[in-house]
């Protein structure tokens, strides 16, 4: 997994730690070796590429640098004429899943309510983001961040209805659709009351998005490619009329001229024949949606149907899922909302041992960490989304943040939010356990968090492993390269004796943020050496330690969420915000525990007792799965 790209990237740079063991000095004045040798006949090729300079924050933080472009400060993107639409917009769809929808019902009925389906391509719910000449509501990311925030708070099966069909089931179409595609299909998904789906996932491949099998094979004169396959629990796969189908094809490779299999994306129409599904799968939650297989049976596509170009498959399924991540954020930041005031309804009402039950500690607590989880997505999807909405193109890994911290926030939120209602949250009459229920396959779908977390922590890796490499590249020619090479060295000259330079961040914030400003600052210094340190020891090797990888991932999970909220809670407090004063107290409890797990996570990254305790966790899932289930008998021993 990840292997190929990161690979790449070490094969070019051999090992970081050459460039480290075998320094300037040495490689002047040392009588050459082999190695030597072959790396000065190396340095006669022509000069790699320079490494690619990203706008990301979450990427430059595996480099240890700042980059504070796309975070601070706190966003806002929308006109005076977008903010009025979107105003516009809220009351009705706030109004309409108040009055009109009814979750429980959806819930009970396994389906969405028709009439609900009907409200809802009425209301334009199903086209939000398709341009008004094509028949959608013209609407950014941002408002529709706004929107499906509504709808999270209410009903999250009809979230994912919506959502499988504009979030991911025709994005590609907006997004590498040609202009004739766009034209045909847009109108029909948004006005034509045809659903749309998105087709990757397989029996054999969940996660391996890459591996999958169903095949698409070019027609001799090339007019059509025929389609063989079967995709799993593909949403709204039961009936829709119009998919985004991933397919392998032969591809003649540049390089060699053989054949080889590359994923293609193509529109696939229900009507072109050969198409079909099974029924609609039982689940734990998000009843309401429709969940299918979809089998392909010779079906018949126009070459003019394949999406984003022949062989583009796999960037084309990547940029879908990052494009539409933020969205889940959003709508889980309204379902936070919703749970959340349940629980607050039951803990300022409920009385026991003569208190009510909002002034014990452990409710407090409670209470405080909903909260701040709340804010801090909901920070998040709006950072998001306005970064997209200004162009930005470096926000995948903001994206798979985005989609971790909200469904593990909201699992937990609702978690608690049950806890505080004890018996009451239980029961079904609550509306919580539908929620909670509901939320579960958030954490598995759309990327597993599992898998998302190693590729934060790879791809940042990459991007670090790439700029050390264009230095060990800058040392092959020091004549030309003499300021890169004297910044690198005095930064880790300074770093080795504790002297290395702290990002600056205090003006980007609030004065009463200062403190929390210089966490974060410490936090992107330690985060850049951890890295690094990193590289030296594993080289590629880091790719196989997945231990290590989790807890990088969380650090960096922790540290792009406190530079959220220290962005957004200046904003308020510039603003002068009604809410500015609670923002502070959010922001200066999260940063400070954030960077405490910042500082743990990262600390064991290089500890060695947390090494050995990893390798004994290796041995014990060994043991289990050598033995089919856990070693030891009950104490009883029978
Ligand atoms: S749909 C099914 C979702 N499935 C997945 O998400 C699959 C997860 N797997 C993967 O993402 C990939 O296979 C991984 C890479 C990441 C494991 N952005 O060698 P590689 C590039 C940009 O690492 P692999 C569902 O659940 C990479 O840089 N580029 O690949 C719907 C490299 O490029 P280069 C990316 O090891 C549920 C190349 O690709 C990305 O094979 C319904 C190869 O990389 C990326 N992300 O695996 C939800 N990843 O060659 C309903 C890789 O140039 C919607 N690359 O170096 C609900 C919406 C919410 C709204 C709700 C409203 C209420």
């Amino acid at each position: 997994m990840f292997r190929s790209s990161l690979c790449r990237v070490f094969r070019e740079q051999s090992k970081v730690e050459q460039y480290f063991r075998y320094n300037y000095v040495k490689r002047n004045y040392a009588a050459p070796s082999v190695a030597t040798k072959q790396r000065e006949d190396k340095d006669k090729e022509p000069e790699k590429k320079a490494a690619k300079e990203s706008q990301s924050f979450v990427m430059n933080l595996f480099r240890g640098t700042l980059q504070a472009s796309q975070v601070f400060p706190y966003p806002e993107v929308l006109t005076e004429e977008q903010h009025d639409t979107l105003k516009m917009l809220v009351d009705p769809v706030s109004k309409f899943f108040d009055e009109q929808n009814d979750a429980a019902k959806n819930d009970a009925m396994e389906k969405v309510d028709p009439a609900t389906m009907e409200g809802l391509w009425e209301l334009g719910a199903f086209a939000l983001q398709v341009p008004n000449e094509l028949g959608g509501l013209g609407l950014c990311n941002t408002q529709y961040a706004r929107l499906v925030e509504i709808v999270g708070s209410h009903d999250l099966g009809v979230g994912i209805t919506l959502g499988a069909h504009q979030s991911i089931g025709f994005k590609g179409i907006l997004l590498f659709g040609n202009p004739e595609q766009k034209k045909k299909y847009l109108p029909r998904v948004s006005t034509g009351k045809e659903l749309a789906a998105f087709c990757l996932t397989e029996p054999s491949s969940g996660s391996d998005a890459g591996s999958i099998k169903t095949r698409a094979v070019p027609s001799p004169d090339g007019k059509y490619y025929t389609l063989n396959g079967s995709k799993i629990w593909i949403s709204n796969g039961g009936f829709a009329e119009i998919m985004t189908v991933f397919a392998q094809t032969p591809v003649k490779d540049e390089k060699t001229g053989k054949e080889v299999d590359k994923v293609t994306a193509f529109i696939v129409e229900r009507g072109f024949g050969g198409v079909s599904n099974g029924p609609p799968e039982k689940k734990m939650g998000i009843k309401a949606s429709n969940t299918a297989e979809v089998y392909f049976e010779d079906c018949k596509i126009p070459a003019e149907n394949v999406l984003g170009g022949v062989g583009q498959g796999f960037k084309v399924a990547m940029n879908i899922l990052n494009n539409g991540r933020f969205g889940m954020a959003a709508a889980l930041s309204g379902t936070m909302r919703a749970v959340t005031k349940k629980a607050v309804d039951h803990a300022t009402t409920r009385v026991q041992f003569g208190r009510r039950i909002d002034s014990f500690g452990a409710i407090q607590e409670k209470l405080a960490r909903m909260a701040m989880l709340h804010y801090v997505t909901e920070s998040v999807a709006y950072m998001l989304s306005a970064n997209m909405d200004s162009g930005s193109i470096d926000y995948h890994l903001e994206a798979a943040i985005s989609k971790v911290f909200a469904s593990e926030a909201a699992w937990f939120v609702t978690d608690e939010a049950i806890q505080i209602l004890g018996g009451m949250g239980f029961m079904k009459d609550c509306g919580l356990e539908r929620v909670m229920r509901d939320l579960r396959i958030f954490r598995i779908f759309e990327g597993t968090n599992d898998i998302l977390r190693l590729f934060v922590a790879l791809t940042g890796i990459q991007y670090a492993g790439s700029h050390l490499r264009e230095l060990q590249n800058a040392f092959k020619h020091p004549a030309t390269h003499l300021t890169l090479i004297l910044e690198e060295v005095t930064k880790r000259g300074l770093r080795s004796v504790g002297l290395g330079s702290v990002p600056q961040l205090e003006h980007y914030v609030d004065p009463q943020l200062k403190n929390h400003a210089t966490l974060l600052a410490k936090n992107i210094l330690l985060f850049g050496e951890s890295v690094e340190k990193l590289l030296i020891k594993y080289g590629r090797g880091i790719v196989d330690e997945q231990f290590l990888l989790n807890r990088l991932a969380s650090a960096a999970i922790d540290t792009y969420t406190m530079a959220i909220v220290l962005s957004r809670a200046t904003r308020s407090l510039t603003h002068g915000l009604p809410s500015a004063q609670h923002e502070l107290l959010l922001t200066q409890a999260w940063c400070t525990e954030a960077s405490e797990r910042v500082a743990q996570n990262l600390g064991a990254l290089t500890s060695a007792s947390h090494k050995e305790t990893y390798s004994k966790m290796a041995t014990i899932a060994k043991n289990i799965c050598d033995n089919g289930g856990f070693v030891q008998k009950n104490p009883l021993g029978y």
